[in-house]
């Protein structure tokens, strides 16, 4: 099996990797990868295959009192072809700080409303994700992914109505 890509980090006073993978949505229904987070020649996280169907997943891994992390992105023995893999928000929560607890404000299923003239959609779940569109004040979607905590803001992937589906920050939704 092919190794697309391992870098390696030192790891000092660090308790947990956290991350959230997936194949980019540039890739639509294709590509297929395998993640997986090794420490110190061990094991610690394996996603199974990935294609560019699969809902992101979420890696929350303690590497306490390990030495050395790898991150491996393998072609899932079927070649490369576009196997364009993301560690998105990718992180280290240091010894002494505890994470952030994720977003509770909605949940997948939940039925939402746009409180804003002009919300913005975007690819990825961040200021610098590819902009989709905008949804407008009043529009109704269905949440399909999240939370993500990036840019300083709560993410939720909502599948609207009409117009462009994607990832859109929670200050400016409502539940239904
Ligand atoms: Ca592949
Ligand atoms: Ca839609």
């Amino acid at each position: 099996m092919r190794i697309l890509k391992s870098p390696t980090i030192s790891t000092n006073s660090i308790l947990f990797f956290l991350s959230d993978i997936g194949v980019d949505d540039e890739s639509g229904s294709a590509g297929s990868v395998v993640f997986q987070v090794w420490a110190d020649g061990a094991k610690l996280y394996d996603s199974g295959v990935m294609t560019g169907n699969s809902a992101t997943k979420k890696v929350n891994v303690s590497v306490s009192g390990k030495s050395q992390i790898k991150l491996i992105v393998t072609d899932a023995g079927d070649g490369k072809n576009s196997d364009h893999a993301d560690w998105a928000n990718a992180r280290f929560i240091p010894a002494g700080v505890t994470p952030p607890p994720p977003s509770v404000k909605f949940s997948i299923g939940d039925r939402v409303s746009v409180t804003t003239s002009y919300l913005s959609v975007r690819a990825t779940p961040s200021l610098s994700g590819f902009l989709l569109g905008y949804q407008s004040y009043g529009k109704l979607g269905t949440v399909i992914d999240g939370p993500v905590s990036a840019s300083g803001y709560n993410w939720w992937k909502i599948n609207y109505d009409s117009g462009a589906d994607g990832w859109s920050v929670e200050n400016y939704l409502v539940k239904k």
